[in-house]
């Protein structure tokens, strides 16, 4: 796992751009031991929920709250992600966990994303700081145009939160805004390989088409705040989003003793919650 820290330049981009790619974060051995242990997760399928697209192809997605001991929950911890988290989010408070998901999108089935603003969703959940909050997508198997990449309207986040309503099972950004901002914003097909990572701020317009292709598009997203950054409408259970991530070493993911999710410590979201307003 690449250890160094941002350069000033790599902020600058976010900040620009709303995103930033850092290619081969995770090395060979580290990326094979997470798909190894996500395909096999029973964990992990069992508390899978189902999301159709508006033509009823159909993916899936699991989804919890508190980062472990698993594989996952290390490299959620882990020391080199958090620091580059803490390099791009605005304000000064410690940075925690919000929720992450294993999102899975198989050959022929998997469905498409309508355009959207993560913090179309957690506006609702009342942060104030969209600043505050960022995704992170860990590539878990290759991600291209053919197994339907995420795509990103670059410098969108610049907007700030545009409206958001129900698209068939998602809720999706005005369509109206979107197509304004194509007029002047440049649309990127974030492709990625294996182990590489996209960081992205809450507010940047994203999407992403069916997977037509025969091979599985498989990624990890954790999704990040301040602790400073109060969901006044999160559930009060779920202390996750303002409690600071209890850091590990970068090598945790390769050298500690790790499986799939426990169950019960992990939190996840229940099949028949309303996933669109995570
Ligand atoms: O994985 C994808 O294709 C889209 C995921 C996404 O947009 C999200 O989780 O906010």
């Amino acid at each position: 796992m690449s250890k160094q820290q941002l350069t000033p330049a790599q902020i600058e981009q976010y900040n620009q751009d709303g995103y930033l790619i850092l290619r081969g974060f995770l090395n060979q051995e580290e990326v094979s031991k997470l798909y190894q242990i996500a395909i096999d997760d029973k964990a992990m399928s069992k508390n899978a929920i189902n999301v159709n697209d508006s033509t009823g192809k159909r993916s899936k997605l699991s989804l919890w709250y508190k980062p472990g001991d698993d594989v996952y929950g290390l490299l959620t911890r882990s020391e080199s992600l958090v620091n580059s988290v803490n390099q791009l989010l605005d304000g000064d408070a410690a940075v925690c966990h919000f929720h992450s998901k294993l999102m899975q999108k198989e050959p022929k089935v998997g469905g498409a994303w309508e355009w959207h603003q993560d913090y179309g969703y957690w506006y609702k959940n009342e942060f104030l700081l969209p600043d505050q909050m960022m995704s992170v997508m860990v590539a878990v198997t290759d991600a291209n145009i053919e197994n339907g990449c995420l795509q990103v309207i670059k410098g969108s986040h610049k907007m700030g939160r545009v409206e958001h309503g129900f698209s068939g099972e998602q809720v999706g950004a005005s369509q109206h805004y979107v197509n304004l901002a194509l007029q002047t914003m440049g649309l990127v097909f974030v492709e990625l390989n294996a182990g590489d990572v996209l960081f992205f701020h809450s507010n940047l317009l994203h999407r992403s088409e069916a997977n037509l292709s025969d091979k599985a598009r498989w990624s990890m997203i954790s999704c990040y705040n301040r602790a400073s950054n109060f969901g006044f409408n999160e559930n009060s259970s779920n202390s996750a989003s303002i409690t600071p991530i209890d850091v590990v070493p970068d090598d945790a993911l390769l050298t500690w003793e790790t499986s799939g999710l426990v169950e019960e410590g992990a939190g996840f979201l229940a099949k028949d919650a309303d996933v669109a307003l995570k």
